[in-house]
């Protein structure tokens, strides 16, 4: 019999800049749920990839003086080694920047024209003249431009619409009539009443003010407005072309699962059933919109300094390990938190203390008692009753928790079983049951439970850290690893034979790990305050300088470079932490006079917050401070 098919995808991510934890999470997340899958028998086909056009990458390319292909080759580049290194198991990588991607967009931009759900209209918004930019009024800063802070004017712009509120009833019908079609509850209800049911506006799908897009075939003034670009990156993939549809094609569409953050479900529950409707397709059987990963409940920004790569937490803590805490940390549905306490708490309770230990502590001990043998008993007592019973209760639960996608809630299991297996070791004392002739016949059966637990903890931890689970499947020697063989209790062989122990998670030193990972980020805040974009000479003339003496200067306690400096303004006394510790001693500082930014957002290092910025030259191996002669005065503005 054919297996059944799953397609599974996650959104593709932009080519803006290099994807952080949260983003890295997706990916992850739908790896796990695909290597689950796969595990139950099903011929997944798994796809991922990158939206590589738009405005701001066009800008982004502009200000670093590369061609838009240069920067997005770049970065993709970028984005795949990050899921590479995540160890996830995507069939395909879609860039839309591929050509066979741009061609059917071409196509299908042309068929929905041709048909009348796509007509020529005026686009109307908040124009920024030296930008060249149209935006939402959502998108203004007190009104003003996002970008340089100025005016904006109203002004239209010739683009072409997607005729929504042609298929708006239908869509109701079809979300009311297909109850398991969007995922969470509560966001589908979101859609529901503040879009769908409040009236759906058309969607602009062109645009005239940048050329970094697909080109409407039939009027090259347009480019593709991302989204009929980047949806359709789910059909294009399989080899669907407007006029063929592919094996691949075929056999896979609709897909079974698409996965995706809460920001961009409106336009995967509306606009890409939409387009998949005029297009005489058939709809996806499910969008999951996850939460978003916050950093100690703050939203990642580089500014802030809080933004974390899963390619740099991997270093610290391994791959296996990083891909833990996305899943564990992140409930289903709604927002998880990471911090890097909560990191290293996880990695030492529930890795190193909880798993590692359990599958050490037993692998040891089968060597130790019986040169590594493993023996079925018949017999069961009460406590290995209870653990099996326990055991079964919670694989099941594991599936259920599966297959409705509450991902954490299932790592959950896999611990559990972990941690009353741990507790059966207590309760059964094999170091006791060792001394005795009699003893040690109990213990081949204690041993043969906790070796056939650990299996089982391996096969139910391959979604979630396959290297791990590799791992402790090679030390208890098993090859027993269909999620069927879970089902029940029993499988290691008699007379098998254990590998050695291997330390799977070694403890980490918290105090220490943390101070370290702070220093760096700290170094990431003022690495990033560093670099300089082009800018105009408006811009320049936003940047506040004067002449400050510095009043003193103390080391600041577990940093290596920073001083906290008082400084005198002549109107006022500020504040400055700077990285000059390396570089001066106190004395050479104090009563100096030094050029300094003095409307600099402040910025919290090492719990004190600076107000300013001491101007100096040089990279990290000489550092040398603008000092102002001293007859300038105090305060004087520096141009
Ligand atoms: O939205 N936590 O790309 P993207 C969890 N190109 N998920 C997060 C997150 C966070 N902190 N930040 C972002 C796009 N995401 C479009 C998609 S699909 C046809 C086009 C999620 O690079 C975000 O919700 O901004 C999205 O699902 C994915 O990461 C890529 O985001």
């Amino acid at each position: 019999m054919d297996k059944e098919k799953f397609y599974i995808t996650t959104a593709i991510a932009y080519t803006s800049k290099k994807p952080h934890i949260g983003n890295t999470y997706e990916i992850i997340l739908t790896d796990a749920i695909a290597r689950y899958n796969r595990l139950k028998g099903k011929d997944v086909y798994f796809l991922t990839g990158t939206d590589e056009h738009g405005q701001k990458i066009q800008e982004l390319a502009e200000n670093a003086g590369i061609t838009p292909k240069a920067y997005v080759d770049n970065i993709a580049g970028e984005i795949k080694n990050i899921w590479d290194l995540m160890d996830t198991t995507y069939d395909k990588f879609i860039r839309t920047t591929d050509d066979y991607h741009e061609n059917t967009v071409q196509k299908i931009f042309k068929k929905l024209y041709e048909q009348g759900d796509i007509y020529l209209g005026e686009y109307e918004g908040s124009y920024c003249t030296p930008c060249e930019s149209f935006f939402t009024e959502s998108q203004l800063v007190d009104g003003k431009c996002p970008d340089c802070g100025r005016e904006v004017k109203k002004a239209k712009e010739e683009a072409y619409f997607l005729k929504c509120s042609k298929y708006q009833d239908r869509l109701i019908e079809y979300i009311e009539s297909h109850p398991e079609f969007i995922e969470p509850e509560s966001r589908k209800k979101e859609i529901m009443n503040n879009f769908l049911k409040a009236g759906l506006q058309d969607l602009c799908v062109s645009r005239t003010s940048f050329t970094w897009g697909v080109p409407v075939s039939f009027n090259e003034k347009h480019v593709t407005y991302v989204w009929i670009d980047a949806l359709s990156n789910y059909i294009t993939a399989l080899g669907y072309t407007v006029d063929e549809k592919s094996e691949t094609y075929n056999k896979n569409w609709p897909a079974d699962l698409h996965v995706i953050g809460k920001d961009i479900l409106r336009f995967h529950a509306i606009y890409w059933p939409i387009i998949l409707m005029a297009l005489g397709e058939s709809l996806p059987k499910k969008i999951y919109a996850h939460g978003w990963m916050l950093f100690g409940n703050d939203k990642m920004s580089k500014s802030k300094g809080n933004v974390i790569y899963a390619d740099e937490l991997a270093k610290e803590f391994g791959t296996d390990a990083v891909r833990y805490f996305c899943l564990s940390e992140m409930p289903y549905s709604q927002d998880g938190n990471i911090t890097y306490e909560s990191v290293i708490n996880r990695y030492n309770t529930d890795l190193a203390n909880t798993l590692g230990n359990l599958v050490n502590r037993s692998v040891t001990m089968v060597n130790k008692y019986f040169d590594g043998n493993v023996y079925v008993t018949e017999e069961s007592e009460d406590v290995d009753n209870d653990l099996k019973g326990y055991i079964g209760e919670a694989v099941k639960l594991y599936k259920e928790k599966m297959d409705s996608l509450k991902v954490s809630e299932a790592v959950e299991q896999v611990m559990n079983i972990a941690r009353r297996s741990n507790k059966y070791i207590d309760e059964t004392t094999p170091w006791i049951l060792a001394k005795t002739e009699e003893g040690k016949e109990r213990l081949k059966t204690v041993l043969y439970n906790l070796v056939e637990a650990i299996r089982i903890i391996a096969v139910m931890l391959e979604p979630f850290m396959p290297t791990t689970s590799k791992s402790i499947m090679e030390q208890i020697n098993s090859s027993n690893s269909d999620l069927s063989s879970i089902e029940t209790f029993g499988k290691i062989e008699n007379n098998s034979k254990v590998g050695n122990a291997k330390v799977l998670f070694a403890r980490i030193d918290e105090k220490e790990k943390l101070e370290e990972l702070n220093k760096k980020m700290e170094e990431k805040v003022v690495e990033e305050a560093e670099k300089a974009p082009e800018i105009t000479i408006e811009e320049v003339e936003k940047v506040e300088m004067k002449v400050a003496q510095i009043l003193s200067a103390e080391k600041i306690e577990g940093a290596k470079k920073l001083y906290k400096l008082e400084v005198d303004l002549g109107t006022e006394k500020r504040t400055v932490v700077s990285g000059l510790v390396p570089y001066y001693k106190e004395e050479e500082l104090i009563g100096k006079k030094v050029a300094m930014i003095t409307n600099l957002k402040p910025a919290k290092l090492r719990g004190i917050e600076s107000n300013g910025m001491l101007l100096a030259a040089g990279d990290n191996d000489v550092v040398k401070v603008l000092f102002v002669d001293d007859s300038v005065p105090l305060g004087e503005g520096i141009h």
